[in-house]
């Protein structure tokens, strides 16, 4: 596939590749990018058409939703319950499965999707993204159930992420096929392959986690962040640079450019609420650690590979480490020594 080419030509000689294919995935992603362009329109365009600021609601997790949340999550459902190419559909936006309105056009896919993650970072015009992980719907079966959904990251068909910066790019990860990389050109509407079989370099020296937690963090989380703050003198024999944008999306695609290792870790904070990690398992680490895998990197909890992970809700969090392979490693290593 060469540099150039459509997302749409893409899909198509994916599909092309996978003997029992149908057409049904290509229809999917067709109908995700479509939605990403909805959304990306919408976000550019901000304050001129009445999208930033708070909507009235709050989410399943108890946040405050932008209305941006609740829009963008109208424009999912809308491009991908509307051509059977799924069989069912959770958002973090929606406490429960979405119930298709035509329940005799079901698809062989099921979709697990942030709609607009980082969105604390809309009014203040900083990239935001959608987080996208496709796994497949259990057969002869006319309803899926939530089990269904909670299928290990290892499961999954394909994941992405689009995110709105600077420019509008679709990262896709179809299982086996590598990490490809599709900017949008507004001027004829398509997404345009513009980085091919991206690989994560192995080595780093940027990190990025939220310091304000500093005092919440469990040793090994202390020990490694300390190491690189010691820079050349220190143990690491280096310097670190730091990086948070508050936005996963923007910090996943800054890894795959140039490296580095992003942390959402497990800390005392979390804990005391109850909660097994800050970020959402089944639609931002594992689709992120599919990603990051395909592209030579590693994603684990601290403890475990993230895509092994059992899960037993569609809303549940997990601590992320993901990013530059021999980074992981030696948080990893400090987790499992300790
Ligand atoms: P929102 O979508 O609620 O803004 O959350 C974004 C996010 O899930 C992820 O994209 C960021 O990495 C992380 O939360 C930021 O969390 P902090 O605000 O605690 O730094």
């Amino acid at each position: 596939m060469h540099i150039g080419t459509t997302l749409t030509n893409y899909i198509i000689e994916t599909q092309r590749s996978l003997p029992e294919a149908t057409g049904e995935f290509t229809g999917l992603l067709n109908d995700i990018s479509v939605a990403c362009k909805r959304i990306s329109d919408l976000v550019n365009k901000g304050d001129l058409v009445g999208m930033l600021g708070s909507a009235d609601s709050e989410n399943v997790q108890g946040e405050t939703q932008k209305k941006l949340d609740v829009v963008t999550n109208e424009v999912f459902i809308e491009a991908l319950t509307q051509n059977g190419h799924i069989a069912g559909l959770v958002s973090e936006e929606m406490d429960d499965i979405y119930p298709l309105p035509n329940p005799s056009r079901r698809g062989r896919y099921l979709l697990l999707c942030d709609p607009l993650d980082g969105s604390s970072n809309i009014d203040v015009n900083v990239s935001v993204g959608t987080i996208f992980s496709i796994v497949r719907a259990p057969e002869g079966k006319e309803k899926p159930s939530t089990e269904d959904f909670l299928q290990q990251g290892t499961e999954q068909v394909a994941a992405g992420y689009c995110l709105y910066g600077p420019s509008t790019i679709l990262v896709l990860a179809v299982k086996g096929q590598g990490v490809q990389m599709f900017t949008l050109n507004r001027d004829f509407g398509e997404f345009i392959l513009t980085r091919k079989d991206v690989q994560i370099p192995e080595e780093t020296k940027e990190f990025a986690i939220n310091v304000s937690n500093q005092r919440h963090w469990e040793e090994p989380v202390r020990r490694y962040i300390d190491e690189c703050l010691q820079g050349k003198e220190g143990p690491r024999g280096k310097d670190f640079n730091m990086r948070w944008v508050a936005s996963m999306v923007a910090e996943v695609h800054r890894i795959l450019c140039r490296g580095g290792i992003f942390m959402y870790p497990l800390d005392a904070k979390i804990k005391a609420k109850g909660q097994s990690g800050r970020l959402r398992l089944m639609y931002e680490a594992n689709p992120m650690s599919l990603i990051v895998e395909q592209a030579g990197g590693a994603a684990t909890t601290g403890r475990q590979r993230i895509l092994e992970l059992d899960p037993s809700e569609i809303h549940e969090r997990a601590p992320v480490v993901l990013g530059s392979r021999a980074e992981v490693d030696v948080v990893t290593r400090y987790h499992n020594e300790g």
